[in-house]
């Protein structure tokens, strides 16, 4: 079980965000959950004695004082998020109301809830399972219509179906396994290395789909991260205005106005991309205009995509040239601005660079269509397949998938089904791992550790 995890104890905890807002819920759940809201909250009926499900209007009140008015909803376990009894106190918002509500629960014998410990009960009791667990702090999380959508797959429960179908296919071949070993003691076989040869590679197939969704899963969850580097005045800022829509970044024909570094964020096709303008790339002797420049690079080094930038008048192709003999595990884009300034068309454009102008705005579609294009190489942008977002799960994906290639390698050299049979159950386990049925305490801390508290 997790660190701290193993208690008896009534749990209570924020569950919305703290700060200055109409309303916050406070969120109580444990065996005494109903006794300890009962001494302090005054309504028509007594939450105990009320039906689950229902919503109770009234006062808290404490030492003789009122303390707030405050709706309180009633869960009566098993039918409640934890699986315990549990009332969600609706109070004024603000953070002065709710910890003091918060600090009169915990003086009356509840305890604070650690991250996550509220979905961990629910996990222990049955109402949700590992997948379903991921899933609702991916939603929590997502920051787009995409990964949210994805999330969602993943708490109705898609992704634990899906699961439990390739477990079903796998425990199928097993016993076609089982009942042949059987009968070979007789001398004789019921199975054909052919039948058990397409299952296996039918499951395979599907794994490896789902093991390749993690970097379009990947990409939804963390979005992308984009630089833009270049000489001082080369139109970095006005680029990055274009992307944000505003003036954000302030444009200035004064080189190395941009000292700092600024970061936003746009979506581009349900995608989240956070862009970087950074401080122009020149010498100098100026201390904060080169620190600025070192966070620049430091950027650079980070990012998924660097928009190096140049304008027309600079020697970009011996730059370019550099550029392409570098692999830092960013992707490039090589962009020439200010294409306006150009008396004819007689440019000599290498490929692999766009022309662009920030002030006409020609090219810059072009360039955020190849800005997406770049980033999405590799990944499933349909959403209707399965997808998964979590390391431990394309972890566990990819291991079952081993376990299988090594299976259909034993039957390919006729090692005898006993041999099969070990590596499909290791397959199978792998399995069951992923919807929590055996798991150490390791990753369940690790799953559990990374939710906010509250949930
Ligand atoms: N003619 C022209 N001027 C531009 C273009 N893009 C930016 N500029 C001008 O170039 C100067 C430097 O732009 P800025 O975005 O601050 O460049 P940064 O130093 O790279 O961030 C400003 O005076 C801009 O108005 C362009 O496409 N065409
Ligand atoms: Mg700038």
């Amino acid at each position: 079980m997790p660190i701290g995890y193993n208690r008896d104890d009534t749990i209570v905890a924020l569950a919305t965000a703290a700060g200055s807002a109409p309303l916050a819920v406070i969120r109580l759940s444990g065996k005494k959950a109903f006794t300890v809201i009962d001494t302090i909250f005054f309504s028509k009926k007594k939450v105990s004695e009320a039906e689950t499900h229902t919503i109770l209007f009234g006062k808290i009140i404490y030492l003789s004082v009122v303390v707030d008015e405050v709706l309180v909803s009633v869960f009566k376990n098993p039918t409640s998020f934890t699986g315990e009894d549990v009332v969600e106190i609706s109070c004024h918002g603000g953070s002065v109301v709710s910890q003091e509500i918060i600090s009169i629960l915990l003086s009356l014998g509840s305890s604070y809830a650690l991250p996550g410990e509220f979905t961990y009960r629910a996990f222990l009791n049955g109402k949700i399972d590992l997948t379903k667990a991921e899933a609702i702090s991916e939603l929590i999380n997502a920051n787009t219509l995409s990964s949210k959508k994805r999330a969602i797959d993943g708490l109705i429960g898609k992704l634990n179906n899906k699961t439990n179908l390739l477990r079903q296919d796998l425990l199928d071949i097993l016993s076609l396994l089982e009942v042949d070993i059987d009968f070979s003691e007789e001398g004789l076989s019921v199975v054909s290395k052919e039948q058990i040869e397409t299952k296996l590679n039918l499951t395979i197939t599907d794994i490896n789909s789902i093991v390749k969704s993690y970097n379009s899963g990947k990409i939804y969850r963390d979005g992308v991260k984009v630089s833009i580097i270049g000489n001082t005045n080369v139109g970095k800022s006005s680029l990055l205005n274009y992307f944000l829509e505003e003036n954000r970044a302030i444009v200035s024909d004064v080189h190395g106005t941009t000292r700092d570094f600024i970061e936003e964020s746009i979506n581009i096709n349900g995608i989240n991309f956070k862009f970087v303008d950074t401080a122009g790339l020149r010498e100098t002797n100026d201390v904060v205009e080169l620190e600025g420049i070192a966070r620049s690079l430091k950027h650079k080094e980070s990012s998924d995509i660097v928009i190096h930038m140049f304008d027309i008048f600079e020697d970009f192709n011996s730059s370019i040239q550099a550029l392409h003999h570098y692999d830092n595990g960013y992707k490039i884009l090589n962009v020439i601005n200010k294409q306006d300034l150009l008396k004819n068309n007689s440019f000599d454009l290498s490929e692999d660079c766009m022309l662009i102008s920030c002030k006409t705005n020609y090219g810059l579609q072009d360039l955020k269509n190849s800005l997406f294009k770049l980033a999405t190489i590799g990944v499933d942008l349909s959403e209707s397949n399965i997808s998964i977002q979590s390391t431990r799960l394309l972890e566990l994906f990819s291991r079952c998938n081993e376990y299988l290639l090594k299976a259909l390698n034993s039957l390919k050299q006729n090692l005898g089904n006993e041999f099969l049979a070990i590596d499909i159950r290791l397959a199978i386990q792998s399995l069951g791992e992923i919807i929590g049925e055996t798991t150490s305490d390791d990753i369940l801390n690790n799953i559990f550790g990374n939710f906010c508290i509250g949930k």
